[in-house]
């Protein structure tokens, strides 16, 4: 029997066990086995961390640091990132298949959100109002919110729990983090680094256990004051409807059913490259999946036939070598999801083009693999065209012009990302004018920077991560009014 590696909750500074001692294990989705286990924490759990976070908050050395001084600790806590990438790397691949080719480069790559964040840190200016009314003194500052929840889901649990942390943490926040119950590990993890860089305790905690324990708890928490959540479009409306109740801040990020169009005028090699990466990388599991390849009509059989014998050729198999293109499902559930929606494409006529079971290989059986799975001659009205699948399964879906195919891209509930595929630049604009996303790539797909605003139209979401945007999610503006006269005007009517 494997001996499991134990990770802890980080709360006021202190690792903790959960309030009942019990734990939940986290099954290495390559090999079907639990490899660590993590604390099933319940409300007392949350109130616990809640209360350090907010402790932090309203004092303690964070209430009253300089900006430029938090600043400097992102930036300190950016190099110890980088300085234990690979090691966190490895923790998440174990946690959730993720290919550690990929991992690799994205732990290398997230200090750069903690060295963007740091340095706006000391960049949030208020203004001063040149006032309409006579002996007034009129300024604006922007300040933080207080505690915030982050709420992450398994896919991507270290880069899309960045996104959060280092705005929140830039603007003057503190936090409680709620990692999947699937991949916990490399976020706690992580925690460590946070007191080696100097934070003070408190400033960033974390409970883990299931949703519908801890995170609707953490999200009606009465002093959270801004939930930024990262999940199922059906879970954020829950989410988003709690927090209503509560008034509080929210950022959404509910994945998509994005466009990837090719047009008959693309470099088409490049183009069925950008196809592939949009739905194979991560497994399909990320929230910008190019899920539906609309391919105008004149192009659509090669271009099918090119994109099918390029998915063919995928190497699935260990997430931890450097030869493997595509892993395992991170979960069961969501392989017993992409398992259903593949069957209902074939119940509603869509054409299986590749894929479409399980892998027989015997070095594959352990693990949760779906053979990546292509169907043609897609209809955007059927099921697999309208619905999140989040899995290696591509629809193709073919289109006469432009005017079809922006009623086609746009005919979703979601608008998260897009790509087009063109050599004629009137027409990248075009579309990209007329796409209703957060996101257009054109001749490239699955770029993302700390520089570059990420977030959904529609039922993708609300707000932005990344780029100067993300900061003001996180901030609120207090206008301060100084008289300068001496005495008080008639107190019976509005200065
Ligand atoms: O996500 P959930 P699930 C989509 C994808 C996937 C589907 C379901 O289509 O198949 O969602 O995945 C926490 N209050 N995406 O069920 O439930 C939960 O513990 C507060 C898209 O795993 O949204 C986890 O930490 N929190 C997506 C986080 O919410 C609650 C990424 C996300 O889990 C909660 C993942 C509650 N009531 C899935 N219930 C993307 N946008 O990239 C659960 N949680």
């Amino acid at each position: 029997m494997v001996e499991l590696a134990h990770f802890r909750n980080t709360v006021g500074g202190e690792h903790v066990e959960s309030a009942t001692g019990n734990w939940i294990e986290s099954v290495n989705p390559y090999t079907g086995e639990p490899w660590a286990k993590v604390p099933h924490c319940n409300a007392t759990d949350v109130d616990a961390a809640v209360d350090a976070a907010h402790n932090a908050f309203v004092k303690g050395p964070w209430a009253t640091m300089a900006p430029t001084a938090r600043g400097k600790l992102l930036h300190r806590l950016g190099d110890l990132i980088a300085r234990e990438a690979s090691k966190l790397a490895e923790i998440e691949v174990r946690d959730n298949g993720k290919l550690l080719a990929e991992m690799a480069g994205q732990t290398r790559y997230i200090p750069e959100w903690f060295y963007y964040f740091g340095g706006l840190a000391d960049k949030i200016e208020g203004g001063v109002i040149p006032i309409d009314k006579p002996d007034l003194f009129t300024y604006t500052k922007r300040e933080p919110l207080g505690v915030v929840a982050a709420i992450t889901p398994w896919n991507s649990p270290l880069l899309l729990l960045t996104w959060k942390l280092a705005p929140a943490l830039a603007a003057g926040n503190t936090i409680v983090i709620k990692p999947s119950e699937f991949t916990s590990c490399s976020t706690l993890a992580l925690m460590d680094l946070f007191r080696e860089a100097g934070f003070p305790d408190g400033v960033v905690n974390t409970v883990t256990g299931y949703g519908h324990e801890i995170g609707a708890a953490l999200v009606e928490h009465p002093k959270v004051a801004k939930v930024a959540f990262t999940g199922g479009d059906a879970t954020g409306a829950r989410v988003y409807a709690s927090a209503a109740r509560h008034i509080k801040h929210v950022t959404l990020e509910l994945g998509g059913k994005s466009p990837n169009i090719i047009f008959e005028d693309a470099n088409l090699d490049d183009a069925v490259k950008g196809a592939i990466s949009g739905i194979f990388a991560a497994s399909g599991q990320t929230c910008i999946a190019g899920s539906r390849l609309l391919v105008q009509r004149s192009v659509y059989d090669e271009v099918s036939a090119k994109v099918v014998e390029l998915a063919r050729s995928a190497r699935l198999g260990d997430p931890m070598s450097p030869h493997t293109q595509v892993g395992p499902i991170t979960t069961l559930p969501q392989r017993h999801k992409v398992l259903d929606y593949i069957n209902v494409a074939e119940s509603e006529g869509a054409k299986c083009l590749l894929g479409g079971k399980i892998p027989e290989a015997p070095e594959l059986a352990r693990g949760w693999f779906v053979e990546p799975t292509i169907f043609g001659n897609v209809s955007n009205s059927m099921r697999i065209a309208r619905e999140e699948v989040f899995g290696p399964v591509l629809s193709i879906i073919p289109f006469e012009d432009d005017e079809e195919a922006i009623e086609i891209a746009n005919d979703t509930i979601f608008g998260l990302a897009s790509g087009v595929w063109t050599s004629s630049i009137r027409r990248a604009i075009r579309m990209a004018d007329r796409i209703r996303a957060g996101t257009v790539w054109v001749n490239t797909y699955r770029a993302v920077s700390f520089m570059a605003p990420f977030g959904g139209y529609k039922l993708s979401g609300i707000g932005r991560e990344s780029g100067q945007d993300a900061i003001g999610e996180y901030l609120q503006t207090k206008c301060v009014w100084i008289n300068l006269a001496e005495g008080v005007p008639n107190p019976f009517v509005m200065r």
